[in-house]
């Protein structure tokens, strides 16, 4: 993501150069502290943080799992409300964000190719009262899969209309039970730099990427963990095979390719926060009166039709979400 302080008008991620980025190393690390290096490190060693076994891997989608899509439509989410037009596979699937593997858009979906994603087992801990360690089909199994069509707006002020697959991520917090004291849920992607290039590469990120909710937006209907778009099992470029989805929030908030689910008290860290807080503030809830330091987030290109459309508050979600932030 776009880390130069200098004024452009709108510099996309894709087009910040190594050079632009590596820069700002110093910056970064001064800003992000040992403090949270340390406490990251923590966390994932407690976790045992963890790219699948490739010795152990087979790439195959379960028959029984495959057999689940397409997924019945959600009939409240069923077409987009604002009356966009659903984006074309094509590009919902050829351009993407996913920074271990590189920060142009369409060449993720090749690189993201080398991604093993099965099997996967999934991590939940932390305040809870039923910790497991899940295998990510058995944790499908346990619930019913549903499709349901949402806005979702980039940062960087485009934005697509997705059909996703899955259920919300509160029927996971019915399965594991968060502690009273539990307050925020955090969550981790894979860490692998042998298959991942930008894990190797831009060394100067703290991966692996952690992403953070509130409870109550953890529970809150709208939320989501996707484990299909487009009617099929997500591709690696997409987030495979579990990715969260909050429609209400810039798209950095959604991270893919989960590993880890960590209940707990004190508010998280993020990813894209720790690097540039100036930037990509923790909350994330989309704003059209609030610009980004480099750009406006007025207006947003709609991928799909290349059309520029106005931004709307929390993304035109905020009938169902706007209490959530009233003091
Ligand atoms: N692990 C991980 N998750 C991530 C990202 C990433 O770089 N790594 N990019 C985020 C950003 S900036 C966006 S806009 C969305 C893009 O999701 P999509 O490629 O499925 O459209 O994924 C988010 N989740
Ligand atoms: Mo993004």
């Amino acid at each position: 993501m776009a880390l130069r302080k200098t004024k452009i008008p709108h510099l996309p991620e894709s087009r910040v150069t190594p050079e632009a980025t590596h820069d700002n190393r110093r910056e970064i690390l001064r800003k992000l502290g040992l403090g949270a290096v340390s406490a990251i490190g923590l966390a994932a060693t407690r976790f045992g943080l963890r790219g699948p076994d490739p010795a152990a891997a087979s790439p195959v989608v379960p028959a029984d799992i495959a057999a689940r899509y397409p997924a019945p439509a959600n009939p409240r989410w069923a077409a987009d409300e604002t009356g966009r037009a659903l984006t074309p596979e094509a590009r919902g699937t050829g351009t993407n964000n996913f920074y271990e593997f590189t920060a142009s858009k369409k060449k993720v979906k090749d690189l993201a190719a080398k991604l093993v994603t099965r099997p996967w087992s999934l991590e939940i801990g932390g305040l809870v009262e039923r910790p497991m360690v899940v295998d990510v089909d058995d944790l499908t199994r346990r619930f019913d899969l549903e499709e349901r069509v949402y806005r979702m707006r980039c940062v960087e002020a485009w934005s697509m209309v997705l059909p996703w697959t899955g259920f919300p991520l509160r029927a996971l917090l019915d399965l594991a039970r968060p502690l009273a004291a539990a307050r925020f849920v955090r969550f981790w992607t894979f860490l692998d730099p042998e298959i991942a290039p930008g894990q190797k590469n831009d060394y100067w990120y703290p991966w692996p990427y952690y992403e953070a909710l509130r409870i109550d937006e953890a529970a809150h209907d709208l939320t989501m963990l996707a484990t299909g778009i487009y009617g099929k099992p997500l591709p690696p470029q997409n987030g495979a095979p579990i990715r969260l989805v909050v429609p209400w929030k810039y798209g950095y908030k959604s991270i893919k390719s989960i590993v880890a689910i960590e209940f707990v008290r004190d508010r998280p860290r993020t990813f894209w926060n720790d690097l540039a807080p100036a930037e990509y503030d923790s909350d994330a809830n989309v704003n059209p009166a609030v610009s980004h330091p480099r750009w406006s987030q007025a207006r947003e290109v709609d991928l799909g039709t290349k059309t520029k459309i106005a931004t709307l508050p929390f993304n035109g979600y905020g009938e169902l979400v706007a209490s959530l932030y009233r003091k």
